[in-house]
């Protein structure tokens, strides 16, 4: 009886979208206030928030769900982006600037003399992500959507994110991110989609009626996978795709046993151990930590994401599902899903082995995104055994059949083989995700251009080898609608009063700019500076409410802004400072030009170095600040809780962008894309996609410095800091700094370990060795910074100059050559 009304209810026409007009806009919003939220205009902020949320969901809705009908017809091709990580930060402003509703919603707001700046600024970030990886993930879903490309993103409902940073004494502290207490208006949950996944258990292996041979998986803990969907909006063109959240849940049936048995209240309790999964954001971003918690989210995003591909797929010929269907792995987290397809195909549809391999392989698709051995993720054969013995068995079967491939291409390299095993033999045997992720995939991506080629040379040699034609490079790109339109309104309006609008969408149009970049444009220049003043404006009220510390806006605004690593030398940076405070001391204040030094960044809470080096700038931001000389030209700040919004402050105030990573180290780097995009002149290492913002911009507006990567590698094993030290006596002054603790006098010895590493021969981060390089490369910045003409021609050409590097650019290259979907009609 329920069907036919069921069916009678499809066919009746969606419901007419609520109107945008300021006044149905304010009367939606007091709805949801007054009457969902059951609240006052006068309350707390972040229901405010949350009515706009609800009312501009309202108007996202109908274009949501005409998209999803696009992506649902038969024969379109879908690509899956599988990502353990989503660093989206706000979303609200983004909805607005893509549906065009800022005016409307302004006017609506001012109405009831509601500012919408202070609305959007009490949205919480969302902040599941470390860094790099987890923001291109949000940047890529952006891009997807504003080229109308059907693509999914699938990740993890984390109930907390990343952890929020304070700074107590100097020291990094940790607090939880609840970031769902605050509510988070933009999910639908979707408990009609949940999925099993299996854990545990033990496998059966025997024949069926016909003889064939079938495997089963048995006796396993399951776990439910709940989805939420989060719109994702493109620009101007009503596309709004999705991104699918899983959360983890227990199972009716879970611990059944105990629960009859009478142990009802140990049982429920027990149910934790199946929600844990979901709960936490493991929160290293450069090394892998091995616990099982973690393989458990991994292969808990991956299985669900996959069976929700096939419900969606449901009784359709498997034939065609390699057409139809591709998977975007970022980096390694997600790459089980090469053994969990084969598993589907060969244990649910019955398939021969070659022929799930051949449907596999051409769906995988793998981007890594370091090139620093300790990131690599391995799993212990033995946890993997326990964990997933189904998975370790057909990954066990790759390897076998991949190896005589090996075998036959180079007869009795035993070597190579042990090399490109998935297996690494020894005491404790592990799988190796990396290879597992090549083996199974059509494409291999590194993120910019030499890491790229660094990994077909060194770390994927062995493989370039083999299959050359896999191996291909996607330089990263931002977002320019959040980093540039959203996070600098009047450069914007600038630019668009200039060159017209259409750059949003077209970013390479930033280089009709280059005509005002020249003398004869007074006007634009000094336009082009006022905006950029008001921004430092911003940025200095900021850092002197988080810090206490004041930046005045005419100083030149360097800044290093990104996760704490030794790699990327935020270690450097601070001997620079030093070196001004000591060059302040002893050439008189007058010698410097008047700087502003920003620091920003979380580490990883187990890394103990990385927390040191926090520590150390704190110290000499305190010692510099309060001496009445250096205080005079120079201000030093660590901004506390460094994330996606507090970026969106920071990138248009910024002059200086300090990328001075280890030549070789950095795969990419996006933050360096974001400042240049915003008018911000580079110092940087020959790396990463750095190498490619100098080629844009040109040698004369960019600060190349230091070692490259093959001189780096040169150097290794005969590499001597003390050598460098008696060298250089700024260097040998800076370093005696602070080992004679005049930075700690109250904790002396504190920063021997630093100093220690830093005058190692095993140093593999040749700080040392790229002082002098840096900090002549500063004294070429204080020369440019004092000709400001020259200074603003350099910032409009960075801006003019970086079309290549929007992520559109980036999403139309993996399309061309990875993806090859068809962009859907609107
Ligand atoms: C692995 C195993 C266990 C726990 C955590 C992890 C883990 C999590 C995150 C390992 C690495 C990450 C993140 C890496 C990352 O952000 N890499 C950066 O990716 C950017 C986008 O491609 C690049 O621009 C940066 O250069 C790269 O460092």
């Amino acid at each position: 009886m329920a069907e036919p009304s069921r069916k009678q209810a499809n066919t009746l026409p969606p419901m007419a979208p609520p109107e945008s007009t300021p006044d149905a806009i304010g009367r939606d919003f007091r709805r949801y206030l007054e009457y969902y939220l059951g609240r006052y205009p006068g309350c707390d902020g972040i229901y405010r928030f949350e009515a706009l949320a609800y009312t501009l969901r309202e108007r996202i809705m109908a274009h949501w769900r005409r998209t999803w009908i696009e992506h649902k017809k038969p024969g379109t091709r879908r690509a899956y982006y599988l990502s353990l990580e989503y660093l989206i930060g706000r979303s609200l402003g983004n909805h607005l600037l893509n549906l065009e509703l800022q005016g409307p919603v302004r006017e609506a707001l001012e109405a009831m003399a509601l500012a919408m700046e202070e609305i959007e600024s009490m949205e919480p970030d969302a902040g599941l992500g470390n860094g790099g990886l987890g923001r291109l993930a949000a940047c890529f879903l952006d891009s997807c959507a504003t080229q109308a490309l059907p693509v999914m993103g699938y990740g993890l409902r984390y109930e907390y994110g990343m952890f929020r940073q304070r700074i107590a004494s100097g020291y990094q502290v940790e607090d939880p991110d609840r970031w769902l207490l605050a509510g988070h208006p933009w999910e639908i949950e979707r408990p009609e989609y949940k999925q099993l996944v299996r854990f545990g258990g033990r496998t059966e292996h025997g024949r069926d009626r016909d003889g064939r041979f079938r495997v089963r998986w048995v006796d396993t803990e399951d776990v439910l996978a709940v989805p939420y969907d989060v719109p994702v909006s493109g620009f101007g063109n009503a596309v709004v795709n999705t991104l699918r959240l899983w959360s983890a849940s227990a199972t009716d049936a879970f611990n059944l046993k105990e629960f009859n048995a009478g142990d009802y209240a140990d049982s429920v309790a027990a149910k934790n151990q199946a929600e844990n999964i979901t709960m936490v954001l493991y929160p290293n971003d450069a090394s892998e930590n091995g616990k099982e918690l973690r393989l458990r989210q991994q292969y808990f995003l991956t299985a669900a994401s996959l069976a929700d591909v096939f419900r969606q797929w449901g009784g359709r010929d498997i034939g065609a599902f390699e057409r139809e269907n591709v998977f975007q792995l970022n980096d390694t987290h997600p790459s089980i899903a090469v053994a969990e397809l084969m598993r589907i195909l060969l244990d649910e549809r019955d398939m021969h082995w070659e022929a799930a391999w051949r449907v596999t392989t051409s769906c995988m698709a793998y981007t890594n995104h370091t090139l620093l051995p300790e990131a690599l993720e391995r799993w212990p054969v033995r946890l993997f055994e326990r964990l997933l013995p189904r998975l370790l068995e057909i990954i066990y079967e790759i390897n076998r059949r991949f190896l005589a491939e090996v075998r036959t291409r180079w007869p009795g390299d035993v070597g190579r083989v042990q090399r490109m095993s998935l297996i690494e033999e020894g005491a404790k045997p592990q799988v190796r995700m990396a290879w597992l992720a090549i083996v199974g995939s059509f494409s291999v991506n590194g993120v910019a251009a030499l890491h790229s080629r660094l990994l077909a040379e060194g770390l994927f040699g062995d493989f370039h080898d083999l299959w050359p034609q896999r191996f291909n490079n996607k330089t990263n790109g931002v977002t320019p609608r959040r980093w540039l339109a959203q996070a600098n309104p009047d450069l914007s309006a600038l630019i668009t009063a200039t060159i017209g609008d259409g750059w949003q969408k077209d970013l390479s149009r930033l280089r009709q700019l280059e005509a005002c970049a020249g003398s004869g444009q007074g006007g634009f220049r000094s336009r082009w500076r006022a905006v950029r003043r008001a921004n430092k404006v911003r940025l200095a009220e900021l850092v002197h409410h988080a810090t206490g510390v004041r930046f005045d806006p005419d100083a030149l605004f360097d800044v290093q802004v990104k996760r704490m690593h030794e790699y990327k030398r935020q270690l450097l940076n601070v001997l620079h400072v030093i070196h001004l405070y000591d060059r302040i001391h002893r050439e008189g204040p007058g010698s410097v030009v008047k700087r502003a030094i920003l620091f920003g960044g979380k580490a990883a809470p187990g890394y103990a170095r990385a927390k040191e080096i926090i520590k150390l700038i704190n110290n000499v931001a305190a010692v510099v600040n309060a001496d009445p000389l250096a205080a005079s030209r120079i201000a030093v700040a660590f901004l506390p809780d460094y994330g996606v919004s507090k970026m969106m402050r920071i990138c248009p105030a910024t002059d200086l962008s300090v990328q001075i990573s280890t030549a070789g180290k950095e795969a990419s780097g996006t933050g360096n894309m974001k400042f240049m995009m915003n008018g911000a002149v580079t110092i940087g290492t020959y790396d990463g996609a750095n190498i490619e913002i100098l080629d844009a911009v040109g040698e004369d507006h960019f600060f190349l410095f230091g070692l490259r990567a093959e001189e780096v590698d040169a150097l290794r094993g005969n590499y001597n800091p003390r050598a460098f030290l008696e060298a250089d006596e700024d260097l040998a002054r800076v370093l005696h700094l602070v080992e004679c603790n005049h930075f700690s006098a109250s904790e002396p010895g504190i920063f021997t370990g630093i100093v220690d590493s830093l005058l190692s021969p095993d140093d593999p981060w040749m700080t040392v060795a790229d002082f002098r390089a840096y900090a002549d490369a500063q004294r070429r910045v204080e020369a440019s910074w004092e000709d400001e003409d020259g200074w603003s021609c350099s910032s409009i050409l960075n801006t003019a100059r970086s079309g290549r590097f929007s992520s559109d650019r980036t999403i139309a290259e993996y399309n061309n050559d990875i993806w090859r979907l068809t962009p859907i009609g609107t």
